[in-house]
């Protein structure tokens, strides 16, 4: 056989192989084309993609109230005057502050209390955009120096969930106190009312350190049910709240909205400017992956009754969770 004999030869060889393989190939794909379909939904529960994610960069101010982020959203203030949104990196320039991404983020701000009584930054009709499953994955700022300045102050941070008309029961709020002003802890609170306005207290955190002068990670999961609902809390990547059994749904209320961010604090508390800035928003239907956190944190057993609440100091802890079953924590407690 000569050279070229050869190499005509091997060319042939290749484009055999090459077809057997072409052949194999979609022999192999053909299954999951005829279950297209289930296919893709399984693939994007599994990925856990968010329904909507934006970090702000080319996000700008509507009007007082409004962002243009292409979905429903809110600004309220609770008054007139006094409080205000803007998009920081575009609209203001505030000396000391770098958004977490790009160069713009949502600054947020209660300057007068006798005219607002808050600043909180609304998600709405997310029973149209999520169903009654929500996941909320955002990025805050607290200056350095934030603090209360009354002893036992009270903040509230964001709100996981709240009934969307009136009379906006129940809800479930991450709130923030301080016994005492000169120290830099607080604690953290998962809390709210039920159905009947009443106030619960669904978890409760003590000598919690709050990342200040840094933008830290808040996440938290709602599973909207009149009897079985759940709440969980991530900060940092840390699972700091599980609760579940929350009456989360009023049967008459159909619409409902979540709280990524909101200033809304003791109106005994005269002390003005306090700020918050917001950046990197996701939104998901489903619990994505957490990445795990090792640091040691205070933790704290939750429960769903206003008067039972009992603390206890987390040494390590791991946690797991998946998309289609009941995340878990396992944690060390030393009382
Ligand atoms: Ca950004």
């Amino acid at each position: 056989m000569t050279h070229s004999e050869r190499y005509v030869t091997l060319k042939r060889r290749r484009v055999f192989f090459s077809l057997i393989l072409v052949i194999f190939g979609l022999a192999a794909i053909q299954p999951i084309m005829g279950t297209s379909t289930q296919s893709y939904t399984l693939q994007v529960k599994a990925a856990s993609l968010p329904v909507f994610r934006t970090d702000f960069e080319n996000v700008t101010v509507l009007d007082a109230n409004h962002l243009n982020l292409g979905i429903a959203n809110y600004f309220e203030f609770g008054g007139s005057g006094g409080a205000s949104m803007w998009m920081e990196g575009l609209d203001r320039t505030t000396p000391g502050i770098t958004c977490h991404s790009g160069s713009r983020c949502v600054g947020m701000e209660l300057t007068d209390i006798t005219k607002s009584r808050r600043a909180e930054f609304n998600i709405h009709n997310l029973q149209n955009l999520v169903g009654n499953e929500l996941f909320v994955s955002v990025w805050l700022y607290l200056p350095a120096d934030w603090r209360m300045h009354i002893e036992d102050g009270w903040w509230e941070l964001a709100d996981p969930s709240f009934a969307g008309s009136p009379t906006y029961a129940p809800y479930s709020t991450v709130s923030i106190d301080q016994p005492h002003t000169v120290n830099p802890y607080w604690n953290l609170r998962v809390a709210g009312r039920d159905i009947n306005q009443q106030p619960v207290q669904r978890g409760w955190l003590s000598d919690y350190a709050l990342p200040r002068g840094q933008w830290f990670n808040l996440q938290y999961y709602v599973l909207r049910d009149q009897t079985n609902g759940i709440v969980r809390v991530w900060i940092g990547g840390t699972l700091l709240f599980n609760i579940n059994n929350a009456a989360l749904a009023n049967p008459n209320i159909t619409e409902w909205f979540t709280t990524p961010a909101k200033i809304y604090y003791d109106l005994t508390d005269t002390f003005s400017p306090y700020r918050i800035w917001v950046d990197g928003l996701e939104i998901y239907n489903t619990q994505p992956q957490i990445s795990s956190s090792t640091s040691s944190s205070t933790t704290s057993s939750t429960t769903t009754s206003s008067t039972s609440t009992s603390s206890s100091t987390t040494t390590s802890s791991t946690i797991t969770t998946t998309s289609n079953s009941t995340s878990y924590l396992v944690v060390k407690r030393r009382r």
